[in-house]
């Protein structure tokens, strides 16, 4: 009798356990829908390190102070959520922390999104919308194609390519995962 309680007593805390573990997973689903439009990871690829070094040579932007501008009919544009994130994560293009990108009006701008970073997505969506952002972004992108990212792998990390044909104007660009964009992961895009 004594035993079958303990036993009772057991399985109450799993389950327990488990209420806690589906509720907080249900938050962060919750939080993810709530965030806007996600794009299914699908369009994601893999690739090593050497191959990742040689995208970051293809950004074509020219780094100057806080700002990255790009010139010509086509822009290649290579943003990294590099290792190590802490405190905070950021995007990192052309060696800057989220830099200005000023883009041309009407030019083919080519981006390759990378998640270096084990154990987490990240997303990289372009909005008009102005920060600071909240907790969570509720955000209609401009572009279609900027996707939660899956997290890297030992040796692999993430990629996706997508291309934009912006109007001049005011953007922004940020990581809608709860909270990302709130602690700074964003930047301002001026298309002229
Ligand atoms: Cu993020």
């Amino acid at each position: 009798m004594g035993v079958d309680r303990r036993e009772q007593g057991g399985a109450r805390r799993v389950r327990a356990l488990m209420v806690v573990a589906l509720g907080l997973g249900a938050l962060l689903q919750a939080g993810l829908v709530w965030a806007g439009p996600l794009v299914s990871t699908s369009a994601f690829k893999w690739a090593t390190s050497s191959q990742v070094r040689a995208m970051i040579a293809k950004d074509n932007g020219t780094a100057q102070g806080t700002r990255v501008t790009y010139s010509g009919p086509v822009a290649h544009v290579v943003i990294v959520v590099p290792q190590p994130e802490f405190p905070f994560p950021k995007f990192k293009i052309d060696h800057l922390r989220n830099p200005t990108l000023v883009l041309p009006a009407g030019a083919t701008i080519k981006f390759t999104f990378i998640n270096r970073i084990k154990n987490f997505s990240h997303s990289f969506q372009i909005t008009r919308a102005k920060p600071p952002f909240p907790m969570f972004p509720k955000i209609k992108p401009v572009l279609a194609g900027t996707e939660l990212s899956p997290a890297a792998r030992t040796g692999k990390d993430a990629y996706a390519n997508f291309t934009w044909h912006p109007s001049a104007g005011h953007y922004y660009y940020l990581c809608v995962i709860p909270g990302h964009a709130k602690m700074g992961m964003f930047g301002s895009i001026v298309v002229q």
